[in-house]
């Protein structure tokens, strides 16, 4: 025992080679409220309506929403609450008079089974399928409308979704390399997923959760090493997509989240990070589980394509 803890504080001495990763909370990551707060000519407003808080700072606002006995809930009761959550959220945007730039969907128990559906990830897309089918009309005509967005697993019982909002839109962008989620074929669920692999404005770029897909399939099952790089030239090509530098498109990535599976995996992910992406300006891990169970990491963040 005393071994093992004198190995760890030796590998702690080694240039900060482990990282902190706290499991996720269900909150957006930390640039967001600065977004809010520099916005802001006077202070942030924060209000409840109905089941939606509400924080606006300047030309932005977070939506943000739960439903707290998620688990409890059948399979079908499921996919009717996220239906009901993503029309809420689309209402509440056009009374405040905004577009959406940006999703967090925090899904619990997200691989728990759900019957015929698949999984709880899986009846998740099922009912954003269909809320938003509502609002568009046209069922499944997605492309450019839907922002970018991110689903991941976490503790607890409560489905959170958190809605990222301008009073301009946002543009969506695609990426070459990967199929368009709402595309996605019945392989991975009844109903496919519904988002954007990047929403652009001004010149930011937010990138939505990337993982080791290509076409929409998942890449190098268990190694955390070969999923990152598959992860980076998704971001790579999504910049790329977006006008952003060509030659080095890591190079205007500039705060991301990443998730792991498991907290041993943050280490490989910081080192690749360190290589190929070093004029980052923030990094934060966190542990989760991700939407499919051969995923292993998943990154989400921003650029600056100026
Ligand atoms: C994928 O299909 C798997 O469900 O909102 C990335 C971004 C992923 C968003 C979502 C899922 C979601 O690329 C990971």
């Amino acid at each position: 025992m005393k071994r093992s803890l004198e190995l760890v504080s030796n590998s702690l001495a080694v240039a900060s080679a482990v990282p902190a990763v706290p499991l996720l909370s269900p909150r957006p990551p930390a640039w967001v409220s600065s977004l809010l707060d520099d916005d802001c000519s006077h202070t942030q407003d924060s209000h409840e309506h109905g089941a939606v808080r509400v924080s606006e700072g300047g030309r932005f606002a977070l939506l943000s929403t739960a439903v707290p006995e998620a688990t409890s809930l059948s399979t079908q009761a499921f996919i009717e609450a996220v239906a009901h959550t993503y029309r809420v959220l689309w209402r509440e945007l056009s009374l405040l008079r905004r577009a959406p730039l940006r999703v967090w969907n925090f899904l619990p128990d997200i691989h728990g089974p759900m019957g015929t559906v698949g999984d709880r990830y899986m009846a998740f897309n099922v009912g954003r399928f269909d809320g938003y089918s509502d609002w568009l009309g046209a069922r499944g005509d997605f492309g450019h409308v839907v922002p970018t967005s991110s689903g991941v697993g976490i503790t607890g019982h409560a489905l959170w979704v958190h809605l990222l909002a301008c009073d301009t839109p946002g543009i969506s962008i695609e990426n070459p390399r990967q199929s368009p989620s709402y595309r996605y074929t019945s392989r991975y669920g009844p109903r496919p997923p519904c988002f954007a692999r990047a929403t652009s404005f001004d010149s930011t770029l937010l990138i939505g959760g990337t993982a080791s897909i290509l076409g929409e399939e998942s890449r190098h099952h268990d190694d955390v090493d070969a999923q990152t790089r598959e992860t980076l030239r998704n971001i790579s090509a999504v910049i790329q997509a977006a006008g952003g530098l060509s030659d080095r498109p890591l190079a205007v990535l500039r705060d991301v989240r990443v998730h792991v599976v498991a907290a041993e995996y943050a280490p490989a992910v910081k080192s690749i990070l360190e290589e190929l992406a070093p004029e980052l300006t923030s990094v934060e891990f966190v542990q989760a589980e991700l939407c499919r169970k051969e995923l292993l990491v998943e990154i989400e963040g921003v650029a600056s394509l100026s």
